[in-house]
């Protein structure tokens, strides 16, 4: 796909970063996965939308990311808390709401966040991430030490009037900010073509910022745009937005078929193209190349199933969340009790 007014970056990730992002991508996938049986065996307490086939997106970019930068995230954001460093343990824990959660258990799915990594946190609310994403990314820019913020969102997220205002800010303040629009072709059950008129990234360009349009299922396409990207933001350069292309490949959210009744809204060949461009296995493909590297693999391989086995069982055995948090941890402290 074709990039727009930004230069790519000459850049290649190393062997050794590709089979970094190849296990990164590889425990969100093996998380979704078992969060999609978990679903289904009726084990978990809430709904969950999950990222399978979007794993390159996440991951690409936060590479690029330290503890000290921040994200915002959506109602799919398992993976772009995972790929920026959170704690697999208590993200699963906050799924099944044990006080052992990342959030004690009080926000579930749709709120895993962790502050001190710069996780701002994931968000039930479509397109709440643009104003967050902009604040945090002034605040960055005040503070003046290198630090930027990435802003996840979908396409149907674009559709949302905040995503202008944030546009506007940001590259007229130069906002150490980068957008990227997460094209998975539906927002829950409406093809992207019913309800996005003209093309998301002309929007961005209409503001003058530099922007890329990528194959999201590639994982050095998506670092590649991205370290120009997060290059550009830290040196002072202001904001890009990064298109990229993918295909949710789950429902909307696991269990649509109990909103659905047994209507339609894509054919089941569509998703089987889309599987066989994995982000996954492509990466996977890409360092199989003798038996040194298959080793190195499977070492991966199992560390990810391990981690994920863990994880689980970590979550099942914890205490039930404290119902007593849900008014002390609802309002902030009162300054004079401070
Ligand atoms: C403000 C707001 N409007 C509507 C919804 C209902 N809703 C939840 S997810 C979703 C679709 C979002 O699509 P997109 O931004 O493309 O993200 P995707 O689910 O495809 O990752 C909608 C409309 C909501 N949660 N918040």
């Amino acid at each position: 796909m074709s990039d727009a007014t930004g230069a790519p970056s000459r850049d290649a990730p190393s062997r050794d970063v590709l089979f970094a992002l190849y296990e990164r991508m590889l425990l969100i996938r093996r998380t979704e996965e078992r969060l999609r049986d978990e679903n289904k065996a009726g084990n978990l307490p809430g709904a969950v939308h999950l990222y399978i086939g979007e794993e390159a997106i996440a991951t690409g970019v936060c590479a690029h990311l330290g503890d000290s930068d921040m994200i915002t995230s959506t109602h799919r954001g398992h993976g772009h808390y995972l790929a920026k460093g959170g704690e697999l343990k208590s993200m699963m824990a906050e799924i099944w709401a044990k006080r052992t959660g990342i959030c004690k258990g009080m926000g579930g799915s749709m709120h895993v966040a962790d502050f001190s990594k710069g996780i701002l946190g994931a968000n039930g609310i479509v397109g709440a991430g643009f104003a967050i994403a902009a604040g945090a990314a002034y605040s960055a820019k005040l503070a003046k030490q290198g630090r930027i913020v990435a802003d996840f969102f979908g396409d149907g997220a674009s559709n949302q009037g905040t995503l202008m205002e944030t546009l506007n800010v940001a590259s007229l303040w130069h906002l150490p900010l980068v957008f990227v629009c997460e094209h998975n072709r539906f927002s829950e059950f409406s093809p992207a073509s019913t309800v996005t008129s003209g093309e998301i990234v002309d929007r961005a360009r209409a503001f003058r910022i530099p922007c890329h349009v990528i194959d999201g299922n590639d994982v050095v396409a998506v670092w590649r745009a991205a370290k120009d990207a997060v290059d550009r933001a830290r040196a002072g350069g202001g904001p890009t937005f990064i298109e990229a292309h993918s295909y949710r490949i789950q429902g909307h959210l696991e269990a649509e078929d109990l909103f659905l009744g047994g209507q339609r809204y894509r054919e089941s060949s569509e998703i089987d193209d889309w599987k066989a461009r994995c982000p996954v296995a492509r990466t996977r493909k890409q360092l199989d190349s003798g038996t040194a590297d298959q080793a190195r693999l499977h070492d991966i391989e199992a560390r990810v199933a391990a981690a994920v086995d863990a994880a689980v069982q970590f979550a099942q055995e914890s205490e039930p969340a404290d119902p007593e948090l849900a008014s002390t941890l609802m309002f902030a402290a009162d300054e004079g009790a401070r």
